[in-house]
């Protein structure tokens, strides 16, 4: 008999639980000495998920499903099995039998017929088949690349460009973002670790302090959550003074571009304005606030150290080209030419990492911190709880009560939880 007693606490603390596999399983007379039972509310945002994870086998495979589905633009289906993943990431102990997970909630047919096939057979064979389809494939290299999206990678592989080499032999044109992500595209896809991240920290707040002093820079996203990698370094920039985050942004980035640090940016204007807006929740919820997407120019190996790339150290292939070498046939060229830029590339002293940076004004960052620390699902999951379970509509600038007609302010994520009803999750259990 495995451990059954989870989510107990917040059980007798008398939170919202789904009728539960256990009672479930009392209904249908089935002996719980036959296997683990659990019993797991529905929504992530009531439930506590580090980052260990017990099931990793049914995860990656519904996790890798769930990015193909959004790949091809099934949102619908990405959602269901980011939901089903969501949930077996969050049992204490793992699955080994079908009949565990009878009752609980999140399941649907598509996803048990995945978990029936991984636990029977150890893979399965739907994600096996997506995993080795040339689409997929193509679509997980094209939209690798900073700025493609799932709409362009598909309109390039109808073209019929399905790698990195075709797409700069198609002469598509691509748009700055592209062009960037293109040129860093390995350093891009090498997962940011946290004292990168700590050491890209420290410039950003060198940077808030120069143009605005008081300023305040908080770390969200991934990071946030005790993740040890990521794929980018989220930031959010506030001052406890309402209304002098106002213009921020292109000084920051004006200092930051004027120290060298970045290699793109792409600056968005905040669109947010509550008394023109209402409550009623925008289309993206992450879109509205004065937001910098950027490629920043990490000096590597120094990341306690939060100094200025220096240009005269930037190695280039033609500097690791030895003049007195000689080459007879264009295979060996292209041998040469291939160990230059891995010597180069081993050679290179900075690297590029994508970061956000998102200036939010005093009064809306709690609901910021919250819309920006995630994850992904956590924050889905919360807008959901908030609209189907306490009619209110919740955004990472807002929450609106739609039965009072009325906002409801905060100043840290604590309240925020305790308007939604909800007991309060720590970032580092919300790894839904
Ligand atoms: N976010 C969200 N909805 C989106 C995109 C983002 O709620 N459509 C929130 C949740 C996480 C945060 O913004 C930062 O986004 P990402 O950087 O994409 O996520 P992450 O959890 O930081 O993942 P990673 O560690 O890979 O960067
Ligand atoms: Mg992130």
């Amino acid at each position: 008999l495995l451990d059954v007693s989870w989510y107990t606490e917040s059980m007798r603390a008398g939170h919202p639980v789904e009728i539960t596999h256990r009672h479930k399983l009392q209904e249908q007379q089935i002996s719980e000495a036959e296997v683990a039972l659990f019993s797991v509310p529905s929504y992530a945002c009531q439930r506590r998920t580090t980052r260990d994870n017990h099931n990793s086998n049914l995860t990656d495979a519904l996790s890798l499903l769930a990015e193909n589905a959004e790949l091809n633009n099934e949102d619908g289906r990405g959602v269901a099995f980011r939901r089903a993943a969501a949930l077996m990431k969050a049992l204490p102990t793992q699955v080994i039998s079908m009949s565990q997970l009878r009752g609980l909630p999140c399941l649907g047919e598509h996803s048990l017929r995945v978990i029936k096939d991984v636990l029977e057979n150890g893979v399965s064979s739907e994600v096996e088949s997506t995993k080795q389809s040339k689409r997929y494939k193509a679509l997980k290299i094209l939209t690798g690349i900073f700025g493609v999206g799932a709409k362009t990678a598909d309109r390039w592989i109808r073209e019929g460009i399905y790698n990195l080499e075709q797409l700069r032999d198609s002469g598509q044109t691509l748009n700055r973002a592209q062009k960037s992500g293109l040129e860093h595209y390995d350093d891009l896809n090498e997962p940011v670790t946290k004292a990168e991240a700590d050491a890209i920290g420290e410039i950003v707040q060198k940077a808030v302090d120069s143009v605005l002093t008081g300023s305040q820079v908080a770390l969200t996203g991934g990071f946030r959550r005790g993740k040890l990698t990521g794929h980018d370094v989220d930031f959010l920039i506030t001052h406890p003074e309402e209304g002098k985050e106002v213009g921020l942004m292109p000084k920051v980035v004006a200092w930051l571009e004027s120290q060298g640090f970045l290699l793109y940016q792409k600056t968005t204007r905040n669109s947010y304005l509550e008394s023109k807006d209402g409550p009623a929740r925008p289309a993206s919820n992450m879109d509205r606030f004065e937001r910098c997407f950027s490629i920043f120019k990490l000096t590597k190996g120094k990341e306690q150290e939060s100094t200025q790339p220096e240009e005269q150290n930037d190695l280039k292939t033609k500097d690791v080209l030895r003049p007195h070498m000689q080459v007879d046939t264009d295979q060996q060229l292209c041998e040469l030419s291939k160990n230059y830029q891995m010597e180069a590339a081993s050679h290179k002293i900075w690297r590029a990492v994508r970061v956000d940076l998102v200036v939010s004004p005093i009064s809306q960052f709690a609901f910021a911190v919250l819309g920006w620390t995630g994850s992904k699902l956590f924050e889905r999951e919360l807008r959901r709880w908030a609209g189907h379970e306490k009619n209110m509509s919740l955004s990472s600038h807002a929450l609106f009560d739609n039965t009072q007609n009325k906002y409801l302010r905060a100043t840290s994520e604590e309240e925020i939880f305790a308007y939604l009803g909800l007991e309060y999750i720590p970032p580092s259990e919300r790894n839904a």
